[in-house]
């Protein structure tokens, strides 16, 4: 049933109703504290949300009732019609199908792609998502996404929570007296307090100005069905032998001051490879909010999926050969390469983020087996990017881990 029929006799009862008020109207302005777009909020009577991360949900009864994404208030977007998650306007009833929510980037009249402006009479409680089947231990790839689905096969977006190791490294910066926060790379979660990145995305001098996103997925809503969880650094460990001219050993870890709370159920750590494993032709994916395309300024707000194939160390050699590398190059074996099929790489803006494989007796559970950090452009026919190569400097990993024990 829908929240606003319930609520009719509770406000009945309350005698704060006129005669001659529609009843929709005190339902409105009692429900939807409303910022117009001249900025004047209407009557404040919802509960309050403190801040946009944690989603709360106002419950009454057994009923949860919409929230706004963000701040108080429901954006206004025309006669008695307010912005609010595309799923919770469809008749009253929540749309689970997803479809029109494929729409999100052409945008609704609202502040997000993720909102739609909605008659007041045709918007439908939140629901309360379901706990999904539990997946304890790394590496399970959600591939329906957690609690919403909304991509197409082809349409490279990661489904939300797809990819729940996938974290964000964002950078604090001072600019005319403000903080500011920027993306700076990716990273993945190997453990609920350690994050694995690539050794060019960080400074081990300056943990004070990285902080880490995880369950993160549009970088432009808190739509999301989950919230995100930032983390601050504690120390940086930093490969010894990181060459920042020709990328060798570019690997770091992030040891974070407290854990990722992992039982949320779009936050979870990545596998690290046994060293005897090949990985070479399997398709596998890359994630990254990096360029869609090469030239592109922009990153990408929602996360994309890159699915793309391991290229053999000898067959990628040859392939980097023929680009201005030269003849003569070789390639490092703290490096592997991935991709070289056109549209499909990593870009600008993806380094430090994870490439990942199917485990060969499960194919639902993954192993991080490169960390995005170089290439010879972006999306190139039979130009691979290059990967630290996770395999090779696993015993690193292990032998750092082991003595923050
Ligand atoms: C970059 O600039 C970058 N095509 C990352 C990956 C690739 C190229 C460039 C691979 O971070």
């Amino acid at each position: 049933m829908n929240a606003k029929l319930i609520l009719i006799p509770i406000f009945l009862i309350g005698s704060c109703v006129t005669q001659d008020q529609p009843i929709n109207d005190v339902i409105f302005d009692v429900f939807f504290n409303v910022t117009t777009p001249n900025g004047i909020s209407d009557q404040v009577l919802r509960e309050s949300n403190s801040e946009t991360t944690d989603h709360p949900v106002t419950t009454v009864g057994q009923k949860n009732l919409p929230r706004p994404l963000s701040g108080n208030s429901f954006q206004a977007c025309g006669t008695r019609m307010v912005c609010v998650r595309q799923y919770l306007c469809n008749n009253g009833k929540v749309d689970d199908s997803g479809t029109k929510l494929i729409e999100i980037r052409l945008g609704s009249g609202c502040n997000t792609g993720l909102e739609k402006c909605c008659d007041i009479s045709e918007i439908s409680d939140e629901p309360t998502l379901n706990p999904l089947p539990s997946t304890v231990g790394c590496g399970y790839r959600n591939k329906n996404g957690v609690g919403i689905k909304i991509s197409e096969p082809t349409d490279n977006v990661a489904e939300f929570g797809e990819f729940p190791w996938m974290v964000r490294i964002l950078e604090k910066t001072i600019s005319n007296g403000k903080v500011v926060i920027s993306p700076k790379c990716g990273g993945s979660l190997i453990a609920p307090r350690v994050v694995l990145t690539g050794a060019h995305c960080v400074n081990t001098t300056q943990i004070l100005n990285y902080r880490v996103r995880a369950g993160e997925w549009d970088s432009k809503s808190n739509a999301e069905p989950y919230p995100h969880q930032d983390r601050e650094v504690e120390e940086i460990i930093m490969h010894e032998n990181y060459n920042s001219g020709n990328l060798k050993n570019n690997i770091a870890l992030l040891f974070l001051a407290t854990a990722f709370d992992t039982a949320a159920p779009h936050i979870n750590t990545i596998c690290l490879p046994p060293a005897n494993t090949n990985f070479d032709s399997l398709r596998c994916f890359a994630s990254g909010w990096g360029a869609k395309n090469q030239g592109d300024e922009n990153l990408t707000n929602i996360l994309k999926k890159i699915d793309l194939p391991v290229v053999s160390k000898a067959k990628c050699q040859n392939a980097l050969r023929q680009t201005r590398l030269g003849p003569f190059f070789k390639l490092h074996s703290s490096l592997m390469c991935a991709g070289g099929e056109i549209g499909k790489d990593t870009c600008k803006g993806d380094g430090g983020s994870p490439l990942v494989c199917p485990m060969a007796n499960n194919s639902d559970r993954y192993y991080q087996v490169g960390i995005v950090s170089w290439g010879i452009g972006c999306g190139n026919e039979n130009v691979p990017g290059v990967y630290a190569n996770v395999k090779a400097l696993r015993s690193w990993i292990d032998e750092k881990l082991a003595s923050k024990d």
